[in-house]
């Protein structure tokens, strides 16, 4: 049976052994969880995040210098950094039309005298700019600062190219790394189905049905926009600048989907997001290795969505209209919070904490999102790292045209 077959297997089984037990033993569930679904997700969650680091750091090393040409690298970069920045707008625009449209902050009565929210705060965009370069290239590996150790890889690859043979000898055990590195993430995957199931039944299972009911709406409304936004946006730009059929990457990309779904964390399932676009989307690793690490960090169009329909969904449930340029404020300010925060379980939340602030909006009512933020926590994730995917699949593509198109020139020159 399929790798992705038995994942999305283990997705069902989880939900469906979730369910039943919230609903008809919740008992047998406390007693099950911390026993057994509880102890699969945390090994398998465990066992891909302990290869990220490496991943990360050797793949953009290898990629850097494999790319050659510190133009080639610039290229890319422009084209990668424009993709994220164009679809977190059209995400986020999404979710707050969807949420006019649909109403859901005026489709029930919210209890907001209790609702309450305290917010951690998420770094301002400067600071996270300013500090991508790692004063301590140790500390930001030990830290798993993403942003600094793609920096840290970029220079090394740099250095690499920029001194050929003499380094010979460390391109090659970076590159053994690498391949061990790649080894264990497919040995990892074999655990995959087991820790999804263990992950959704413990998610599920802990669910309080009361609160799916009550923000049933606000659920759907979020859930149609993540779908919108992964049909619509990513299968029309993977249909017209990659040149391909959307559904063959949906498909191909479909096993990493499932992990991001079940983990809830970008970061997480990033050794198994690069291993599926190089295996199945045919992405170069010079190109993956660069763009989706990058877009786990600084790309999140799922929660950029969820931003725009809570936004838009506490502003209804406080009675307060928004105006075109506080709407305006809300697409910058997701747009940029996205930037500084890595991909891990929850930072949607913190994130929104800031979209709100930056519209005087109450961050307390957070506190009504809360309940069942788990669970739309692995619907955007999911949405966060196919986009990360399209975009390294198109830069590929766009690529590989323009190398085509010069060597047809040189043919003719
Ligand atoms: N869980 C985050 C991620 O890993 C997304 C979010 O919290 O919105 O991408």
């Amino acid at each position: 049976m399929k790798l992705t077959t038995k994942i999305i297997l283990g997705l069902i089984a989880g939900a469906v052994v979730g369910i039943i037990l919230n609903v008809a033993a919740p008992s047998v569930f406390n007693i099950l969880d911390p026993y057994l679904f509880k102890p699969l997700g945390k090994i398998f969650l465990n066992l891909i995040s302990m290869l990220v680091v490496p991943i990360v750091l050797f793949s953009i090393i290898l990629g850097t210098a494999g790319l050659g040409d510190p133009k080639k690298l610039g290229r890319i970069g422009l084209k990668t950094i424009s993709y994220f920045l164009i679809t977190t707008c059209i995400a986020i625009i999404i979710g707050i039309g969807l949420a006019y449209i649909i109403k859901p902050g005026l489709a029930g009565h919210f209890d907001t005298a209790s609702a309450s929210f305290s917010a951690e705060k998420a770094p301002p965009v400067s600071d996270t700019l300013l500090n991508i370069i790692p004063k301590n290239p140790f500390g930001a590996l030990n830290e798993g600062n993403m942003l600094q150790i793609i920096a840290l890889a970029i220079f090394i690859g740099l250095a690499l190219t920029a001194l050929g043979e003499k380094t010979k000898g460390i391109y090659n055990l970076v590159e053994q790394g690498n391949e061990i590195m790649m080894y264990l993430v497919t040995l990892v995957m074999k655990f995959a189905p087991y820790g999804t199931f263990g992950l959704i039944a413990s998610a599920i299972g802990s669910q309080g049905w009361n609160a799916i009911k009550a923000m049933g709406i606000y659920m759907i409304v979020v859930v149609l926009a993540l779908i919108v936004h992964g049909v619509v946006t990513y299968g029309s730009a993977v249909a017209l600048l990659a040149r391909k059929n959307p559904l063959s990457f949906f498909k191909g990309f479909s096993p990493a989907m499932g992990v991001a779904f079940s983990t809830s964390s970008s970061n997480a399932t990033l050794p198994i997001s690069m291993e599926t676009a190089q295996k199945n989307l045919k992405v170069p690793e010079t190109i993956s290795s660069f763009v989706q690490p990058l877009g786990a960090t600084i790309n999140m169009d799922g929660t950029a969505i969820m931003q725009g329909v809570a936004t838009v969904f506490i502003a209804q449930v406080y009675h307060v209209d928004l105006s075109i340029g506080e709407l305006a404020t809300v697409v910058l300010t997701a747009v940029l919070a996205s930037i500084g925060t890595a991909g891990v379980p929850g930072v949607g939340l913190i994130l929104l904490a800031m979209v709100l602030s930056s519209v005087n909006l109450p961050v307390a009512g957070i506190g009504l999102i809360l309940g069942i933020d788990r669970i739309l926590d692995m619907a955007r994730t999911a949405v966060n790292i196919t986009g990360d995917a399209s975009c390294a699949m198109i830069v590929a593509e766009t690529e590989k045209r323009r190398t085509v198109k010069i060597q047809r020139g040189e043919k003719s020159a």
